[in-house]
């Protein structure tokens, strides 16, 4: 008999384990695999394992590799339905019945065409027992940015502002202004890491010359894509995105091209320091969203400016705000927030409060009607 606690456990410590690569691996979901046996000593874990970097090989096949021989008749706990398909590596589902696991537990069914209940029927005509649906909500946030990619062709878009006591993002002709302290800078940093992509307007571009990558030591090869709402080209040559684009890549979105020489010099000059030019007109945040998530890109970080989130907002297309508060006031000379603590967009419904260091972080989820 499955034990409901038990199972809750396990899944949880699958969950953790898919976390770690997260916004690592590629346009795979990033997934975990835990496998359990109990010979009446109480169970154990016996393997353990993520979705590799850049996304291959999976989770199950290292799980069972680490677990050798120990997995005949365990039970395998996976975040995600198991691949049936022979892609780049063969199916996960065939490694599992070959390895003799005897019951597997699963968080998700996966949205993949190729995969979507074809991975449980290989499990099930093999005898296996299969249970779904377990720790499913966590299971959903876990992987919310490969399922909206999968499911509406876009990323999990989260939009993240810090605004001062007196709701201000900045103060204008004064570049980047410290209003959050270091904790919740380092929290941002890591946010980074588990994103694929970044979003900033040509305005924060210019007035902040923000780098925009991790700089958390270690995870520095988790920055994420860069992508700037350039209409004009107007990034500089000298900005740091524009200097670091080899490193790591930036796209700048431009409107069709204007056919006069002076653009063309300004897109041949940005694509020499290694910057992509994308032509999207007119720049609809549907459309870049669609033409990101093409490239594989399944959660975005949206980080300004004031304009840039307005426009995400107006068009619906913002699922999680994460709010930062510090404890300054900027006065008259501020750049007011799109939003703030006491004027939250309507159909946002407010998650949670944590408080790092001086500051205030809260959570609020655009709660869509399915
Ligand atoms: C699993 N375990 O750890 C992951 C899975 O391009 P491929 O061949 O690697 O296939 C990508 C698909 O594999 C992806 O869309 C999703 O259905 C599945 N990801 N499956 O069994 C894993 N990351
Ligand atoms: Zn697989």
């Amino acid at each position: 008999m499955a034990d409901r606690a038990e199972d809750d456990r396990f899944m949880a410590e699958a969950l953790t384990v898919a976390h770690r690569n997260r916004g690592a691996t590629g346009s795979n979901p990033s997934v975990g695999c835990v496998i359990v046996r109990d010979d009446g000593d109480g169970p154990h874990i016996v393997g353990s394992a993520v979705t590799a970097v850049g996304g291959r090989p999976h989770a199950e096949t290292q799980a069972l590799a680490l677990a050798g021989d120990a997995a005949r008749g365990a039970t395998a706990y996976v975040t995600l339905e198991p691949c049936s398909h022979h892609g780049k590596t063969p199916p996960c589902a065939d490694a599992l019945v070959a390895a003799g696991v005897a019951r597997v537990v699963i968080a998700v069914t996966d949205p993949d065409e190729r995969v979507s209940g074809r991975g449980l029927d290989i499990l099930r005509d093999a005898g296996i027992v299969v249970d779904t649906g377990v720790l499913e909500e966590k299971g959903e946030r876990e992987l919310e940015g490969y399922l909206m990619r999968k499911r509406n062709n876009r990323p999990y878009v989260t939009l993240k502002l810090a605004v001062s006591a007196d709701g201000m993002i900045g103060i204008k002709g004064q570049g980047q202004i410290r209003i959050t302290g270091t904790a919740a800078r380092d929290y941002v940093q890591r946010l980074r890491a588990e994103t694929d992509a970044i979003l900033v307007g040509i305005g924060t571009a210019i007035a902040d010359n923000p780098e925009l990558t991790c700089r958390i030591p270690g995870l520095e090869a988790r920055s994420p894509l860069r992508v700037v709402i350039d209409g004009e080209l107007d990034m500089p040559t000298t900005s740091k995105l524009a200097q670091t684009a080899r490193l790591v890549p930036v796209i700048a979105v431009s409107g069709r091209e204007d056919g006069s020489d002076a653009y063309a010099a300004r897109r041949q000059a940005l694509q020499d320091l290694g910057v992509e030019v994308v032509l999207c007109n007119p720049i609809e945040p549907a459309d870049l969203l669609g033409a990101l998530a093409t490239r594989g890109v399944s959660s975005l970080l949206i980080e300004g400016g004031a304009r840039t989130a307005q426009q995400f907002l107006n068009a619906g297309l913002v699922d999680r705000i994460l709010l930062f508060t510090g404890p300054a006031t900027l006065g008259e000379e501020g750049v007011p927030s799109p939003l703030d603590r006491h004027l939250i967009p309507v159909g946002f419904t407010h998650r949670q409060t944590t408080t790092l260091g001086d500051d205030l972080l809260d959570t609020y989820e655009y709660e869509r009607i399915p």
